[in-house]
């Protein structure tokens, strides 16, 4: 239909209040946050930003709240994110089609996005039993060594608008189940999902009889986020976004010697050996290449195909993204929506640029195409590079995936690696020596390595992050935990004798 095809701003406008109000969220006041939906570039609503003073009094808030929640068992914590993970099912669409208006995410995106939430909070109310410290053998008679972990503080969490609601929660579930209280900070690209998940954190709080203050929102531009980055009361900084983001924060931080949790850039890369099943391999690598238009930290970027597959692999690749369907996110069918702005956009052309000046022919895609209003819709990209250049190093943003080959896997590892990130990565093979090779201590230097899979769609239950250039922090499950908690080692001595340890005498 014609409504669907092009939504007028009004008709997309009523949708995110309706939405809005669903979730538990009242129409805001006028301010000087302009909400947006990247399907045509415009206004859904604006809000106001967090002043100062607002943002000292959420920290106040979080910070006496903490006083209290530390003290509460963490099992019982865990009610809260139980009744959270329940809202979550309760309005997994409406959520999901926010997310689709803010973000531009399609449906089926968007809603996994959501379900991503879900199941981290499953993961942290079990994890509230598990809590564990361990105890280890003391060298001295009649005592007792272990170590206890406690609550830690404030958590704030900066987060970025390509998953604006999944990093909230893979953050906010653990800290609270953690004991820690939290002060959000969201991308100014998407405040409205995050007004919807404060309400509904909100709303699990008071329908459990929690502190509702355990959760705080503050929105605004940078500033609001460097307000937050400095406040010593804040014992935690968990930030999602570019490594320009994580140059400024990790300095600051650090100098009031705080906690840091980076999730920063990514480069990934996929290689592709002779053995590969190249039909698996195309859906692998055209879902994490395309997927998103482009916008996960964890999108394939670099594919590194021996020479011997690089042909065939490619006229299968690019077979399928002739068929992708590429605009309206609202529309069933639809697989690329639109990149999140125009600097996105214009960030895209100037790396295509870079690429063919570099040498590098373009297989397919890169065009701006018609999508409703003034939305950036592209087709995604492929560039056969005769080398990893400078701008193959860097992380563009957008649907650029760039090809280039190996005959020798030793030198597709060295290749692979030779990026200033270090997030994801995949190997294509039936091999098994390759496979061990690319996860071995000389394979892939990234946090995430995986086998016949692509790099991007990682489940909650494993921890999440990378090294270099994207942080080194952990995120989600495994004992990602340990950063949101602070570690106290105890001794107890239940004899009458006092024995120094290292068997040191003082008399
Ligand atoms: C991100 O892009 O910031 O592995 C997070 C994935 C998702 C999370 C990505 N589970 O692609």
């Amino acid at each position: 239909s014609h409504a669907l095809t092009a939504p007028a701003t009004r008709e997309l406008r009523e949708r995110a209040e309706n939405l809005l109000r669903r979730l538990g969220v009242e129409p805001p006041a006028p301010g000087e946050i302009s909400a947006r939906t990247p399907i045509t570039g415009s206004e859904l609503i604006s809000l106001p930003a967090s002043d100062k003073a607002e943002v000292e009094a959420a920290i106040a808030r979080a910070d006496t709240a903490f006083r209290g929640w530390r003290t509460v068992p963490a099992p019982q914590r865990a009610a809260v994110v139980r009744r959270l993970a329940a809202l979550l099912t309760e309005h997994q669409d409406e959520l999901g089609e926010l997310v689709t208006l803010e973000a531009g995410k399609i449906g089926p995106e968007a809603r996994g996005e959501v379900q991503e939430m879900i199941d981290v909070c499953e993961f942290a109310i079990g994890l509230s039993r598990q809590l564990y410290g361990r105890t280890m053998p003391s060298e001295r008679p009649g005592h007792r060594l272990m170590e206890t972990w406690h609550p830690l503080g404030v958590v704030g969490v900066i987060s970025a608008f390509n998953f604006p609601v999944a990093v909230w929660a893979w953050n906010t579930a653990v800290a609270l189940v953690c004991g820690d209280t939290v002060v959000w900070k969201p991308s100014e690209a998407t405040p409205l999902t995050a007004l919807a998940c404060h309400a509904l954190l909100r709303r699990a709080a008071a329908d459990v009889g929690a502190d509702p203050e355990v959760h705080q929102l503050i929105q605004g531009p940078a500033a609001v986020g460097e307000q937050l980055v400095d406040d010593p009361r804040v014992a935690l900084v968990s930030a999602t976004g570019s490594v320009r983001m994580g140059q400024q924060v990790a300095p600051r931080v650090a100098a009031r010697f705080g906690r840091c949790l980076l999730e920063l850039g990514g480069n990934n890369a996929a290689i592709v050996t002779p053995t590969a099943d190249l039909e698996l391999a195309t859906r692998g690598i055209v879902f994490a290449a395309a997927g998103t238009a482009g916008q996960r930290c964890t999108t394939l970027r670099r594919l590194i195909a021996h020479a011997d597959v690089a042909g065939p692999l490619l006229d299968r690749i690019s077979a399928a993204y002739r068929q992708l369907r590429v605009g309206n996110p609202l529309e069933d069918g639809v697989l690329v929506g639109p990149l999140i702005n125009e600097r996105a956009y214009d960030g895209m052309r100037a790396a295509l640029e870079r690429a063919l000046a570099d040498g590098g022919e373009l297989v397919c895609g890169g065009e701006r195409v018609e999508g409703p209003g003034d939305g950036f819709y592209v087709r995604p990209a492929i560039v056969r590079m005769p080398a990893q250049t400078a701008v193959v190093r860097e992380e563009t943003f957008a649907p650029i995936l760039y090809v280039m080959t190996y005959q020798d896997l030793d030198a597709a590892i060295e290749m692979h690696n030779a990026v200033p990130q270090g997030l994801s990565s995949s190997i294509f093979t039936q091999n098994q020596r390759e496979a061990e090779r690319f996860l071995a201590a000389d394979g892939s230097d990234c946090g995430i390595a995986n086998v016949n899979i692509g790099t991007s769609g990682a489940e909650i239950g494993g921890a999440f992050g990378g090294e270099k250039q994207t942080g080194g922090g952990r995120e989600s499950g495994s004992d990602s935990w340990k950063a949101y908690m602070r570690r106290a080692t105890n001794t107890v001595n239940y004899s009458t004798e006092l024995p120094l340890a290292q068997g040191i005498r003082f008399e």
